[in-house]
């Protein structure tokens, strides 16, 4: 009897024994699987945001005469912007970062090759110009101040200049 006991005891602690481990075993595998969806699941939706982004350009206000655009790090609001050829527009940039940002320390530039305009506002406050876009044409604005620079996938916008 003590036999047969010590013999069911063995198969029970056996099985007891194999069922611990098993999901020990799994459960790593199981969590690197996960982890792994969920980084590829964000770059694979960053990537998409990144190369949609020229599609979704927010805040196109049709204006021109005096228009404000602030600057921070997360990019130019508004980043579309409407003129008309011929017709003075002035943009007044205002920067709403702090000196104490160690990228740029609070400046933020609102430059455009084709037209030579090149502003700089300094941390908390404005500056800007006024320029006669001379014909029509769609030019990119960008700060090469902040965050990489001209790369900088944030820190550009359009000025869309109707004839
Ligand atoms: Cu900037």
């Amino acid at each position: 009897m003590s036999k047969q006991r010590s013999r069911r005891a063995n198969a029970a602690a056996q099985r007891n024994a194999s069922l611990s481990h098993r999901p020990a075993a799994i459960a790593p595998r199981r969590r690197r699987k996960l982890t792994f969806l969920l980084v590829a699941g964000t770059a694979g939706a960053l990537a998409l945001g990144l190369a949609l982004r020229p599609l979704l350009r927010r805040n196109a206000v049709p204006t021109s005469g005096v228009v404000l655009v602030q600057g921070t790090m997360a990019g130019f609001l508004p980043d579309v912007i409407h003129a008309k050829a011929g017709q003075p527009i002035t943009i007044r940039l205002e920067s709403l970062d702090t000196s104490f940002h160690r990228d740029g320390g609070g400046h933020h530039q609102f430059a455009i090759d084709e037209l030579g305009v090149n502003l700089i506002a300094p941390p908390l406050g404005t500056a800007e110009t006024t320029f006669v876009p001379p014909k029509a044409g769609v030019y990119d604005f960008y700060c090469s101040i902040c965050c990489g620079g001209k790369a900088n996938p944030t820190m550009w916008g359009r000025l869309i200049v109707e004839a």
